[in-house]
């Protein structure tokens, strides 16, 4: 089938598809026993998400399960710095665990050149689940690749792992801000690369995630998120003009207008706080809004989520969306709520 026919691209390039194509963030995980169990085979994190057979075998998962419209790569965003040899491990119930970036000298030492052959394992990956998609009769399925966005990377890199404040990024944001643009910088080639490889591995389309873009003040999250997003956007507009980009300017609040005015994307995910008419009313018709049920309203099923996901259909109908939830899907929630869900979306 022509990419033309997938439904998730037509509602990327500014159709108003209805019922709209729906995906959910983080859709192949711990909430699916098929997962835990390939999880539990495949050692550490890391090893998963290097293993090509066992990561397109989670993420063809869900596809199996539910029939969304995209399969998402089964990777991390901290792939990257991994990947540029800053060091990554993942602790069990713990989450990312890295050293702390905290001078020019930890930036010199991240490694462009090691890159390529690193994220081999990962464009293998890509290529197997395009392969796996066509062979499992999902070849109208489009085929997300993704990365985080260069100011979120770099606050897990400044961190050490995850924070509630991130005080120690906004912190050199103000006091080294040349630090920080010199890390920035580092980390927005080296998503052009990662990028463009996976969409010539096979990625349709890519979704940047910009998880803490909302910690920020305006004036910074114009430099720190829209800049380097616009950036990389122009990058891979300018090589790949057919190939999508969505970004995730999580809890940017209004600030998701000028994000979607001024960085190029031709999607937007909001995330669970974003109001859905305000959204749309700030957003530019043309540019795709994605999201954004609470995943917390699919843990508790039944009426509840029907309405919310129902309100937010309404809100959406007669623009280009594409349903999701707000943030990603929690391990307690119980598959048979995503597919009551998915009965939903699918009559709207
Ligand atoms: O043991 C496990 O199964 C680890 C849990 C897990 C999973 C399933 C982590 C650790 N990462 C992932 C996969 C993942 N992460 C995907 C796969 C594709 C999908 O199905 O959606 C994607 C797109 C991500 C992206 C990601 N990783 C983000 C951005 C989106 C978001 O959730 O905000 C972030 C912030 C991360 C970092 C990360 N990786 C893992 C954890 C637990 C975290 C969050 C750490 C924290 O801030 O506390």
């Amino acid at each position: 089938m022509g990419t033309e026919n997938k439904r998730l691209l037509r509602a990327l390039g500014g159709e108003a598809v209805w019922p709209p194509p729906v995906w959910l963030m983080r859709q192949a995980g711990r909430y699916l026993p098929e997962y835990r169990k390939v999880r539990a085979q495949a050692g550490d994190f890391v090893a998963l998400c290097t293993n090509p057979a066992l990561a397109t075998e989670v993420t063809l998962q869900p596809i199996r399960r539910y029939g969304f419209d995209a399969a998402i790569l089964f990777s991390d965003i901290l792939m990257l710095p991994w990947a540029l040899g800053h060091g990554l491990e993942f602790k069990e119930g713990e989450g990312p665990v890295l050293p702390q970036l905290r001078d020019a000298a930890a930036v010199a030492a991240l490694d462009p050149g090691r890159l390529p052959a690193a994220i081999e394992p990962i464009l293998d990956t890509v290529r197997g689940i395009r392969a796996g998609l066509k062979a499992e009769g999902f070849g109208d399925r489009t085929l997300i690749g993704f990365a985080g966005s260069p100011f979120t990377v770099a606050c897990y890199m400044i961190e050490g792992g995850g924070s509630r404040e991130f005080a120690a990024t906004r912190g050199m944001a103000y006091s080294q801000p040349e630090l920080l643009d010199s890390l920035i910088s580092v980390l927005t080639d080296a998503t052009v690369t990662y990028l463009a490889a996976q969409i010539e591995a096979g990625a349709e389309a890519v979704m940047l995630f910009d998880s803490w873009a909302g910690v920020l003040s305006p004036s910074l999250f114009r430099d720190l998120v829209i800049a380097p997003t616009a950036a990389i956007v122009a990058a891979l507009r300018g090589r790949y003009p057919t190939v999508p980009v969505i970004g995730f300017p999580r809890l940017a609040g209004v600030m998701i207008g000028s994000y979607a005015s001024e960085t190029g994307v031709q999607g937007v995910a909001m995330d669970t706080a974003a109001d859905p008419a305000l959204a749309a009313s700030l957003v530019p018709q043309g540019v795709a809004i994605q999201g954004n049920l609470d995943p917390l309203a699919v843990v508790a099923g039944g009426e509840v989520m029907a309405s919310e996901a129902r309100g937010i259909l309404e809100a959406m109908r007669g623009r280009p969306f594409i349903f999701n939830l707000g943030h990603g899907i929690v391990p307690p929630t119980p598959p048979e709520h995503v597919a009551a869900l998915m009965e939903i979306v699918r009559a709207a």
